[in-house]
Parts: C-alpha cells; sequence; structure tokens
C-alpha cells in the first residue's frame, strides 16, 4: 500500500521524488523516453493529471506507464474525471487553501462510486494552493484564491486543521510552473506544526532547489514542467536525492 510506504519513508527520513504527467504534454515517444530514464533513476512516484486536460490521453498515458515501469502511479486528478482503475492510488484532493465546496467537497461526493468501484487506493489529502498570482490555471479551474506566499500562520493552520478531520497528507502546490518556489521559511513551520507526510511541488527546476526543500523538511517534491521542458533533470534531481540521505 502506498501510504503505508510514505509513512515508512517518512519515518526513516528517506525523501521521495515524483514526477508529474500532464498526459496533454507528451507524445508516445516521448513519454516512452520518460520511463526509460524514470526506471534507471531514483524515482518512486509517478502522479497523472492536470487542472485542465484538452486531450482524451489520460488512460493510455497510465496504461503505457503501466505497462513500460513497475514505479507505482499515483492520480492527481484537477476533476472527477480523471480516474482510472489501472492506477495504483488516487490522491483524493480537497482543496483546503480556498473556499469553494465544489472542491472541498462536492466533486468527491459525485466520484466516491466510481472511485470505490474502481477499487484502487484512496489517499485522502489536505491540498494547498500557495502563491501571489490569481492567474494560475489551478486558481481560475478552481475559482479560489492561493494562500498568500508570506503567510505561514495561515499554511500552518489550515494544514492543522487537515490533520485534525483525518487527512492522510499534505499537498503545498505553488502552481505548475510557478516562477517563485514555496519558501523554506513556509515549509519549516508546517512541517514543524503536523505530523503528516508532507508532499511540495510548483516550480522546481533544479537539483539544487529540489536538495533545498528536501533539507527544509519536505518529504516528497513533485516536478512536471521543468522535466517536460528539460527531461536529464530526471537524473540529475535523482542524483541529488543521493546526497540529502
Ligand atoms: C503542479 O506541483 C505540480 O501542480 C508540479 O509543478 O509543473 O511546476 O513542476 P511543476
Amino acid at each position: 500500500m502506498i501510504y503505508q510506504s510514505l509513512k515508512e519513508a517518512k519515518k526513516k527520513s528517506e525523501k521521495l521524488f515524483t514526477i508529474l504527467v500532464d498526459p496533454d504534454k507528451y507524445s508516445e515517444n516521448s513519454l516512452l523516453d520518460l520511463v526509460s530514464l524514470a526506471n534507471k533513476s531514483n524515482v518512486h512516484y509517478f502522479f497523472v493529471g492536470g487542472s485542465l486536460m484538452t486531450s482524451d490521453l489520460f488512460e493510455k498515458t497510465i496504461s503505457l506507464l503501466k505497462s513500460s515501469s513497475d514505479i507505482p502511479v499515483v492520480i492527481f486528478p484537477g476533476s472527477n474525471v480523471q480516474l482510472s482503475e489501472k492506477a495504483d492510488a488516487l490522491l483524493l484532493l480537497s482543496l483546503i487553501s480556498g473556499r469553494n465546496p465544489e472542491y472541498l467537497i462536492g466533486q468527491h461526493v459525485v466520484a466516491a462510486p466510481y472511485i470505490k468501484a474502481a477499487g484502487i487506493e484512496v489517499l485522502p489529502t489536505g491540498y494547498m494552493l500557495i502563491g501571489n498570482m490569481m492567474n494560475t490555471t489551478a486558481n481560475y479551474m478552481s475559482n479560489t484564491f492561493p494562500i498568500p506566499a508570506n503567510k505561514s500562520e495561515i499554511a500552518v493552520c489550515t494544514a492543522m486543521a487537515a490533520e485534525m478531520l483525518g487527512m492522510k497528507l499534505i499537498y503545498m502546490d505553488g502552481g505548475s510552473g510557478a516562477g517563485e518556489l514555496i519558501s523554506e521559511e513556509m515549509i519549516k513551520s508546517v512541517k514543524s506544526a503536523v505530523q503528516l507526510p508532507l508532499i511540495v511541488g510548483g516550480g522546481i527546476s533544479s537539483p539544487e532547489q529540489a536538495g533545498k526543500l528536501w533539507s527544509a523538511g519536505v518529504d516528497m517534491i513533485v516536478v512536471g514542467n521543468a522535466i517536460e521542458k528539460n527531461i536529464t533533470l530526471v537524473t540529475t534531481i535523482s542524483e541529488a536525492l543521493k546526497k540529502v540521505y
């Protein structure tokens, strides 16, 4: 079970590296190149999904990943249409940084019977959008404001409430291709306030940045955009991981 592995990794202070695959952004050949590199590197998970998908390649992408790699595939859904029984698990995201009931509980109610029928592992996740930019796809699509980048206290109280509500993971997301990373100060504050495994993504584009985030206490980093532009980051970020241990 993936949740069990995440808890064990956290207990042993092992750091994790996840590649976010947006099905719209990869051709079949480029996806095979990515998988072949990931299989040779220290990649722990593939996340698959996106705030808005314009192709019908979601299912095909998951099938291809599953048939060409043993790396577990976890759905990172932008909406309740992104579901597949071929995946290993689903991040059941509740957008706790926002105040839009549709993304706090509404989509979940509609999806619940389908998730149950799919029989995949469910990872209840407190999902927080962080940043000062209002014009990201995630903010627009979810019709919510992110937590301002300098308001660590809001992030801390939000994460604490998620833990008290029984959520299993915290995902702090600066948004895909974010110009600025979530600050180490905010990460350290959240980390010291909750026991849950902490996932951070958004704008990570170098092994040095990855190393800094892991050292600040992040358990898993997620990299999407930068790898789409430069596939060699799969190797260099994996190498950086060895130094953090
Ligand atoms: C976005 O956290 C993910 O939802 C990853 O962000 O695409 O900027 O790596 P990037």
